[in-house]
């Protein structure tokens, strides 16, 4: 858990009162975590952290009849919003702000749930820069298809996406540079990290610096670790990893958001164990592969899903190895399972 998330809100209400004399009756904040039905806000100018409530009117606006399998999450990670002042020290929120961005994906699947197989989004976080796409070698082993959904969610919202490679310390079989190389002549930066050697810490802290940063991937490759290893402050759990299994075990709950440099913010998020991108069709998901790019315009049908039409230049560029082969096998595996999305 990060330090000083929850120790700044008792304290501040004397504060509050000059803050809410500049902004008008209410005060400004980012949501730093969700909690059931609150939410922390941070006050950037005093790094206060004030538990609110949000006022009802939002919460409606997004719910969904009568299905109630599926929790939207109203106000995330990131969003910037307006509260109010209670007298103990907790707020309320009034208004949220319109995002710049949003991560998101499809709302897991629920067991026994009678929908018509078409499935929610769940936003993530909001207003976020940069996008760190943890894997790792080793446990778990690294898993090209997996990065490549988290990718195209990333590309669909727009982020700046980079690639950290972790625990290259685990890495008997030289794997990392092999996807490092894979990755980079796609067009990706890349990391390669290891918080018992130290590898990649300074460079990926480097990048960080003014932005909102979110990492995000597998459970335990090693989010939370790499992040406490950056900054003294952090003091994220940190988990085992099943060696059976190969699979983390879902160590961070929640997603925080902590202010690490006066402009810098990072966002520890939950491991996932699937991902499907929200928003994405057939004919759409090969814009979200940066390297087909050039190719897609030159298909002979302009619906191709460059999977089995005559003509489609990008079948072309992966048999003459300009695009990678496991990059398409990624490709062909993911349109296979686009299910619709939720439309309301
Ligand atoms: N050998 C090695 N182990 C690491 C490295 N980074 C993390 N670990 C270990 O991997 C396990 C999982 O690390 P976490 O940081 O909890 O992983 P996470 O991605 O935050 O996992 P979730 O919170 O479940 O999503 C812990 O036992 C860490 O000590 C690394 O670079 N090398
Ligand atoms: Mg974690
Ligand atoms: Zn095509």
């Amino acid at each position: 858990m990060a330090a000083g998330w929850n120790t700044g809100w008792k304290k501040s209400i004397a504060l509050i009162k000059n803050q809410k004399n500049t902004s008008g009756g209410f005060i400004k904040g980012v949501v730093s975590r969700v909690e059931s039905k609150d939410c922390y806000v941070l006050v950037p100018e005093t790094g206060n952290i004030i538990r609110c409530a949000v006022k009802g009117k939002f919460k409606n606006e997004y719910n969904l009849k009568k299905d109630k399998l599926y929790k939207v999450n109203l106000a995330v990670v990131g969003d910037k919003v307006e509260f109010e002042e209670n007298s103990d020290g907790t707020g309320i929120v009034y208004k949220i702000e319109a995002r710049k961005n949003y991560l998101s994906r499809k709302a897991p699947k629920i067991k026994g749930a009678g929908y018509r197989g078409e499935r929610l989004e769940q936003v993530i976080a909001a207003n976020v820069d940069n996008l760190f796409v943890v894997s790792s070698v080793g446990i778990p082993k690294f898993n090209n298809k997996a990065v490549d959904r988290i990718i195209v969610a990333g590309e669909s919202s727009s982020l700046n996406i980079y690639l950290v490679i972790n625990k290259t310390d685990l890495d008997d079989d030289y794997e990392a540079e092999v996807w490092k190389e894979l990755y980079a002549s796609v067009g990706y930066n890349v990391i390669t990290s290891s918080v018992v050697t130290g590898e990649g810490i300074e460079e990926i802290k480097g990048l960080l610096k003014g932005r909102k940063n979110i990492f995000w991937g597998h459970s335990g490759v090693g989010k939370s670790s790499l992040l406490n290893s950056m900054y003294e402050l952090l003091n994220f759990k940190t988990g085992q990893t099943s060696t059976f299994t190969q699979k983390g075990k879902h160590t961070t709950v929640t997603s925080i958001m902590v202010r690490v440099e006066p402009d810098t913010y990072i966002i520890d998020t939950p491991g996932i164990r699937e991902i499907d991108p929200y928003g994405i069709t057939k004919e759409n998901l090969g814009h979200y592969f940066i390297e087909f790019k050039p190719y897609i315009d030159m298909c002979r049908f302009n619906t191709c899903t460059h999977n089995h039409e005559p003509g489609c230049a990008v079948v072309a560029a992966v048999e003459e190895e300009k695009i990678p082969v496991e990059r398409y096998e990624s490709y062909l595996y993911m349109l296979e399972t686009i299910e619709d999305d939720m439309v309301f």
